[in-house]
């Protein structure tokens, strides 16, 4: 499906499950930790500087974010795995995240984004092991590439084929929301999946 990623627009936030609105479309689902760089790839993608809200304090809102984007939703899910989240706040993203993904909603891919400069969360691999159990397609988008000089790019992407070993057979794109690096071959993928 060919998207018009120019006819964007902000759709609503959920912090309930139960507020979810209709799976009426296909949809793609952003899912990181904290301070990934999620609201910055969408914001990149959506070719808006700022439509979703990029934050240097992590964490701050457990809300599901959803934007219109031509004839699908971009969905952009809580982040997880800050340090001072407390317990209450963990259930409350359980509860909306569960939530979400036991509507049978119409998710035509996950897009999993790990920040490339470090090994994977405890998180990341509960998250990516979730997806794989769930059989939802995902791709992992490797963040913050431009942080990272040739020669460490490259030891990481050696050390990231022992750490994500066990998804050795799902894609791996890596981007950056400052160069632009990688959003082309995502688009791509997305328009892809979306059938
Ligand atoms: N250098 C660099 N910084 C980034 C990139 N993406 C996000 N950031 C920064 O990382 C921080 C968190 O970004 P944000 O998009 O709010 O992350 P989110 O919590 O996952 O939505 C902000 O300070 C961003 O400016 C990137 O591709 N390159
Ligand atoms: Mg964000």
């Amino acid at each position: 499906m060919k998207i018009n990623y120019n006819k964007a627009a902000f759709y609503t936030s959920c912090g309930l499950a139960k507020q979810l609105p209709p799976s009426d479309r296909a949809e793609a689902a952003f899912s990181g930790r904290s301070n990934v760089g999620k609201s910055s790839l969408i914001n990149k993608l959506l070719m808006r500087k700022s439509l979703a809200r990029v934050s240097g304090v992590p964490g701050k809102t457990i809300t599901v974010n959803f934007y219109k984007v031509d004839e699908v939703y971009f969905v952009d899910l809580p982040g997880y795995g800050y340090a001072k989240a407390a317990r209450d706040e963990q259930r409350r993203w359980s509860a909306l995240v569960d939530g979400y993904f036991a509507q049978n909603r119409r998710i035509s891919t996950v897009v999993q984004l790990i920040d490339m400069r470090h090994p994977p969360s405890k998180d990341d691999m509960t998250m990516l092991d979730f997806l794989r159990q769930s059989g939802i397609p995902f791709v992992i988008v490797l963040t913050k590439a431009d942080k990272l000089k040739k020669t460490e790019r490259e030891r990481r992407r050696g050390e990231l084929d022992a750490e994500l070993s066990e998804y050795a057979d799902i894609r791996r794109i890596e981007v950056s929301s400052v160069s632009g690096e990688g959003i082309d071959e995502l688009k791509q993928l997305l328009e892809e999946a979306m059938g």
